[in-house]
């Protein structure tokens, strides 16, 4: 993995309805980030927080899907600046807010790569459009969208369209999808890892075949879209979409350190850290451990 991490905070809260996920990038700040990844030896720059516009009263009437225009804004803000990123040859870490950040991160990530894959950690498939989303949060939306489904004002978000192939995406954690979602994942073949295979085959030979599958695809990078709702509520309680039965912390640690070893990882971003849903700044504390493993951290 390379030696230089940039950091970048979107304070963003505009996918979904909940208050708070907006600081979420300052808890993660506060639960040490920055001096855990130096205490690994890399150079950190943390470039701050890019600017979020106003929620939106009314939704408009052309579409469902809610604050539109200012989550588009916000996403070609944020592809710009990780698309600057990886041109200088650093590794973006991006930090949320909800979500519907992963709509700008893949926009600036994707033109760098012909064939990038993506690790989607989450309770949720995150693949609705506005036909097929039961709340119109475009939290709910970031996967699809990056698929080039779903509204052309963020399809077309950095300027181009279809920023990644189905066969390239890895979901794992997933136990809470809608019945639109189903129908995408089994059209389009996209590889999920349930609940259900990670309690059957163990997270370590879920890893092992998640690694292989993009591996033999051939993606010349990966990111990992990891969302803490993934965990479950018990390690991670301060998430605005909280779902049982999630993966537990030790399994995500194992995940994070296997990523490590197969050298796969291009960039990452860390959702859904909801400081006034939290207790005490556990689920930050715990987005900084699994990024300490990410990046090498070991027991001994
Ligand atoms: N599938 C539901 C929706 O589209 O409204 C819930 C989505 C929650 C999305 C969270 C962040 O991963
Ligand atoms: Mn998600
Ligand atoms: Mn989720
Ligand atoms: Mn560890």
């Amino acid at each position: 993995m390379k030696k230089n991490i940039s950091i970048i905070g979107v304070p963003m809260d505009l996918g979904q309805t909940r208050r708070g996920v907006d600081m979420g990038p300052s808890a993660i700040r506060y639960a040490g980030v920055v001096e855990r990844l130096e205490d690994l030896n890399y150079n950190i720059e943390d470039l701050g927080d890019i600017e979020i516009g106003s929620r939106e009263k009314d939704t408009s009437p052309e579409s469902n899907l809610k604050n539109l225009k200012a989550v588009a804004e916000a996403s070609e803000t944020l592809a710009t600046k990780v698309d600057k990123v990886v041109r200088n040859g650093d590794f973006p870490l991006v930090l949320g807010g909800d979500h519907s950040i992963a709509i700008g991160t893949i926009a600036g990530l994707a033109k760098h790569y012909s064939n990038m894959g993506v690790i989607w950690y989450d309770a949720h498939g995150d693949l609705n459009t506005g036909e097929t989303s039961p709340s119109g949060n475009i939290h709910g939306m970031p996967l699809a969208v990056s698929l080039g489904l779903g509204n052309p004002v963020l399809t077309s978000i950095g300027g181009y369209q279809n920023k990644i192939k189905p066969e390239n995406i890895v979901i794992i954690g997933a136990r809470s999808l809608d019945d639109g979602e189903k129908e995408v994942i089994k059209e389009k073949g996209i590889k999920v890892f349930t609940m259900h295979e990670i309690d059957r085959m163990g997270m370590a030979t879920v890893m092992e075949e998640a690694i292989s599958y993009l591996k033999e695809k051939g993606t010349d990078g990966v990111h990992l879209s990891l969302d803490l709702d993934g965990l479950d509520p018990h390690d991670a309680p301060g998430v605005g979409t909280p779902v049982l039965g999630g993966i537990s912390y030790r399994e995500s640690h194992l995940a994070m350190e296997m990523l490590e070893e197969a050298n796969i990882l291009t960039s990452a971003e860390f959702v859904e850290v909801n400081p006034i849903l939290d207790e005490r700044n556990k689920t930050a504390t715990v987005a900084v451990a699994l990024m300490g493993s990410l990046f090498g951290e070991k027991l001994l």
